[in-house]
C-alpha cells in the first residue's frame, strides 16, 4: 500500500516528477496544484498511497485528521482559516489522479 508503480502523486512525493511544494511532513506533502480554481489551491497528499479518501479513513483515521490539520493550517496562512476542502471520489465525480488527496481551496472569497 506504501506506494504503487504508476501513481503520479507517488513519484511528486518521492521528487520523481517536479511540483511545487508548499509543505511537507513524514505523513503528507502538500503542493500548489498546476491548474488552480483558486487564488490559492492547494493538494494535500498523504505519503502512502491510498485510492481514494475512505479507503485512507478506514485505514488510518489518525492520518485524515492530521491531513484535515495541516489544510487548515495552509488557510490559516492564506485566507484567515477560510477554505474548501474537496476530495474527489471515483471518475464521475471527477477523480482522475487515485491516490487520495484533498483540494485546498482558498486564498480569496470563494463563490458559492
Ligand atoms: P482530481 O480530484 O483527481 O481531479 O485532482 C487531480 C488534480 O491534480 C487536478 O486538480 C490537477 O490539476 C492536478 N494535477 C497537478 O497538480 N499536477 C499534475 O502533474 C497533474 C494534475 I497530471
Amino acid at each position: 500500500m506504501s506506494e504503487s508503480n504508476d501513481c503520479l502523486f507517488c513519484k511528486i512525493i518521492a521528487g520523481e516528477v517536479p511540483s511545487s511544494k508548499v509543505y511537507e511532513d513524514d505523513a503528507v506533502y502538500a503542493f500548489n496544484d498546476i491548474n488552480p480554481k483558486a487564488k490559492v489551491h492547494v493538494l494535500v497528499v498523504p505519503k502512502q498511497h491510498y485510492a481514494n479518501v475512505a479507503e485512507f479513513a478506514a485505514a488510518d483515521p489518525a492520518g485524515l485528521a492530521h491531513l484535515i490539520e495541516v489544510a487548515q493550517r495552509i488557510a490559516d496562512d492564506a485566507y484567515h482559516g477560510a477554505y474548501r476542502l474537496v476530495f474527489n471520489t471515483g471518475l464521475d465525480a471527477g477523480q482522475t489522479v487515485f491516490h487520495v488527496h484533498a483540494h485546498v481551496m482558498t486564498g480569496e472569497k470563494l463563490d458559492e
